[in-house]
């Protein structure tokens, strides 16, 4: 096996960017080659087929890529080009040796891309950053403990230290992690769903008494009309496509509402069907619409009045009277609410002509059963509650709601974030999950909600984090302000990160910091108790195993279990109520607890040895009852924002590119947007270009603007002409982080409104200049 690490960083330089137009359709063979490709090169064939051949499948492991559900009768080969990408980059046999950390100070290697820091290879043994030292040295797992339970201990409060986790985190560590933070007395568990599906969460959660997905998966090929929002599933979800091309195939219509023309929403190439091979694919979007960024809400509220002047036309014939009668509140404001709704206005919030939202109202009086998806271009919003709240309302006047093929289906992102959410990853755990939490272990777990990401950061800035513990993630590269990020995390008195790859968190920290190597999904994990499984819930909160198939790459490694056990072993000793060992002698004992603290885990061990797992309750979508504050759905008015573009800016907002993970890159290009060799690139209508004298291919600064006046800029981006919504302009994350301000989030969630900030554009200016010359690391180091 070649198994050595890049010893050149990539030179970002967005001069050397090859700009091609954007892709009609995805995937398809060049899907699959490229799929291929990197395994085979890293790790041999054997190796990479026996990977790509057990993922998502019963007795395998859950792909690590995405939270996309598994179809009941699953191929041999259920997975996608990213997913292949994922499990690559987490299986490659490359590690990082002992000698790197003597070799590379922290200062050093903060030149280096996050792509270099991935590339390095997989963590393979404990390390410590002592207090004035610029380096890392190894450290034995026992010391590391030791070290990470006296400095909890030295703390003046348990709200001194906070536990971030990134979700792809499985169940039962979730679980016990939230359990050891309780059990020190703190609800401060940030996690990556505050900058993710939160403002899903916490709509759904008010309207409908749950935050989570209302259909199955089979919902989808049951559809007379699916209308997928905010979304890029080419990229970020590929697998959706086939479940879009199937409901295709059983006639239901499509509609794409995006601000960026995306490739795999127009046309669809099935790398698993001959079909797709050698023709055309299937065209996935009968109607394509280009919306202004954060207009939805807007357009939602539009489709609403029609169907109620569709009743008025036809009285008794549109609304779904029943339904509504015996489900819902709210009705009548609302419908007085959406009859002054302001048509020039509308217009101006969505950027569509009146024709394009006639031909949606029509067709979604036409359909019967309607499924409305999205992701981040409706969460990352300032007005994102308020936007979901009124797809709610659309669905609910026509009972799209716990009904065969009708629903809303939020898609969630990392692989078990919604998973960890049911485990009591979140700051604001409800009374009735502590009650029974303390029960169950005889502890008093703290009721004083915690701090979530954008609070933990301005704790950290404040100075008042002693201990910061993350399991997995890269907080500091994912939240939005990263110099701010970067400021709070210096001050940190102890870094905690438990990670499979190195990143930015682990340079960026403060006196002391440790990092804990551990085994990822794809290597089995091996106790006293034999070979352990895991569990995970999915987008529609469906909980299966998944299990490590391959030997891990080091001995050295431990579990994320024995990870949170060695920290609460070293903090109490056999001083505890609660038999912490256990926990990592046998997983089920942790499923055991699970199945008396949560609603919907009866039974956990036995069904989750059944072959497809077992599917968690959900009032909504089983039997119509909605768990909420009036018993019923809530049809509720909300007030929309509208974000002002002043003369001469534009609206940012920042999204995956094809060859990344979140604050992984797996390469500089991004296939079906037609960009290679460069991520420096920022995507412009090419009308608002002309308007503000850029020629197609201008290095420009970006410079956000917000009522707090600091000026924070990235220098050097190519613009690019690009099919986007007038006035809305697009770069990549975690790049066009430091533009998006801290205190800039959405109401109510406090999510990042990382899709829709204010810019202007400035020509290149001298450090632009210096950072278009190509130092590896500028990506990182440009800002304010
Ligand atoms: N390969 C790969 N897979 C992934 C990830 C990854 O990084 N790489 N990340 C995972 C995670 S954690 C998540 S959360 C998901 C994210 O999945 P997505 O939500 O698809 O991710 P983004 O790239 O942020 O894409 C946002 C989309 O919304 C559009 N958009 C932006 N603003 C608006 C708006 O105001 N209105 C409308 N209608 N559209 C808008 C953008 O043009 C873009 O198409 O993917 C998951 N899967
Ligand atoms: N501007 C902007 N910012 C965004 C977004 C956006 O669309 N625009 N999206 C937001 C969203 S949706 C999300 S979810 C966040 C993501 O935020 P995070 O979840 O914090 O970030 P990731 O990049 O997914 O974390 C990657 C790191 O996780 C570690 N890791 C990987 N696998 C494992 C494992 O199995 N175990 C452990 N312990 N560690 C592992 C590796 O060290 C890797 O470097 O970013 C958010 N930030
Ligand atoms: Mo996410």
């Amino acid at each position: 096996m070649a198994a050595k690490a890049p010893i050149e960083d990539i030179s970002e330089d967005a001069r050397e960017m090859e700009v091609s137009p954007p892709r009609e359709w995805a995937a398809g063979i060049p899907g699959v080659t490229h799929s291929m490709i990197p395994a085979m090169k890293d790790m041999g064939v054997g190796r990479a087929l026996t990977l790509l051949t057990d993922m998502n499948q019963k007795d395998g492991f859950d792909c690590m890529s995405c939270a996309w559900a598994d179809p009941d009768h699953r191929k041999t080969f259920e997975f996608c080009e990213n997913g292949a990408k994922a499990v690559t980059w987490e299986a490659t046999p490359v590690t990082i040796p002992t000698s790197f950390w003597a070799q590379n100070s922290l200062s050093a290697l903060m030149d280096k891309s996050e792509y270099w820091l991935g590339m390095q290879g997989r963590l393979v043994e404990p390390v410590y950053k002592p207090k004035g030292k610029d380096h890392y040295q190894p450290i034995s797992w026992d010391e590391a403990f030791a070290l990470i339970a006296d400095r909890l201990k030295a703390m003046d409060s348990p709200d001194e230290a906070t536990f971030y986790t990134s979700g792809r985190t499985a169940n039962e560590t979730a679980f016990i992690y939230q359990l050891l933070a309780r059990s020190l007395g703190t609800n401060n568990l940030p996690d990556c769903s505050n900058m993710c599906h939160e403002s899903t969460g916490k709509a759904m959660g008010q309207v409908i008494g749950i935050g989570k997905n209302t259909i199955a998966y089979k919902d989808f090929a049951k559809a007379d009309l699916i209308i997928v929002m905010g979304q890029n599933p080419g990229t970020n979800h590929p697998r959706m496509l086939t479940a879009l091309e199937e409901a295709k195939d059983n006639g239901a219509e499509i509609v794409a509402i995006n601000t960026l023309h995306e490739a795999g929403l127009s046309r669809y190439k099935n790398p698993q069907r001959v079909r797709g091979i050698l023709g055309r694919g299937t065209g996935i979007a009968d109607q394509y619409m280009l919306i202004r960024a954060g207009g939805d809400g807007w357009l939602m509220k539009a489709i609403s009045q029609k169907v109620f002047q569709a009743e008025d036309a036809a009285p008794g014939t549109v609304l779904d009277h029943a339904f509504l009668n015996e489900h819902c509140s709210g009705l009548e404001e609302f419908r007085e609410h959406v009859k002054d709704l302001d048509a020039d206005m509308v217009l101006r919030a969505t950027g569509l002509t009146q024709a394009e939202i006639d031909e949606l109202a029509d067709r979604y009086l036409r359909a019967d059963k309607v499924v409305i998806t999205w992701a981040m271009g409706l969460t990352q919003h300032r007005d994102a509650v308020s936007i979901i709240k009124e797809v709610i309302n659309l669905l609910l006047l026509r009972g799209n709601m716990g009904k065969p093929g009708a629903g809303a289906s939020p898609i969630r992102g990392h692989s078990n974030v919604q998973g960890d959410r049911t485990m009591g990853i979140w700051e604001q755990m409800p009374e009735k999950f502590l009650a029974a939490l303390d029960k169950e272990f005889g502890i008093t777990a703290p009721r004083a909600h915690g701090y979530d990401v954008v609070k933990s950061v301005e704790a950290m800035v404040a100075g008042k984090t002693k201990v910061w513990i993350a399991m997995g993630g890269n907080m500091v590269s994912a939240v939005s302000d990263t110099h701010a990020a970067e400021e709070g995390f210096r001050k940190v008195g102890l870094n905690v990160q438990i990670s499979t790859k190195l990143n930015r968190n682990h340079l960026t920290v403060g006196d002391e910091a440790i990092i804990l190597p551990v085994l990822g999904r794809t290597e089995i994990d091996l106790q006293e108790s034999g070979e352990q499984s895991l569990s995970v819930e999915d987008s529609v909160c469906a909980i299966h195993a998944t299990k490590g198939k391959v030997k891990p790459i080091s001995p050295l490694l431990k579990s994320e279990v024995s990870v949170v056990v060695g920290i609460a072993r070293a903090l109490w000793g056999d001083d505890s109520p609660i038999d912490w060992a256990g926990f990592e002698r046998d997983y089920d004992t942790i499923r055991d607890h699970i199945e008396h603290v949560i609603p919907g885990f009866t039974d956990f061990n036995k069904r989750l040895r059944e072959e497809h797992g077992f599917v968690l309750p959900h009032g909504p979508r089983d039997s119509r009852t909605f768990p909420t504050a009036t018993g019923k759905a809530m049809i509720t008015v909300n007030d929309l924002e509208y974000i002002e573009r002043p003369q001469g800016r534009l609206l940012l907002q920042s999204m995956r590119a094809h060859d990344q993970f979140n604050t992984t890159i797996y390469s500089l290009d991004d296939r079906y947007r037609g960009i290679r060799k460069s991520r420096r690139v920022i995507f412009v209508n090419p009308d608002d270009l002309a308007e503000l004298g850029i020629a197609d291919g201008d290095l420009v600064d970006v410079h956000s603007e917000f009522a707090d006046g600091i000026d924070r800029v990235v220098h050097a981006f190519k613009a690019v002409a690009f099919p986007t919504s007038r006035g809305c302009a697009a770069t990549y994350f975690p790049e066009g982080n430091p533009l998006v301000p801290l205190g800039f989030t959405a109401l109510g969630s406090n999510t990042p409104a990382s899709k829709s900030v204010v810019i202007r554009l400035e020509p290149v200016s001298a450090q632009g200049r210096a950072d278009a010359a190509g130092a590896p690391g500028a990506m990182a180091t440009a800002g304010r």
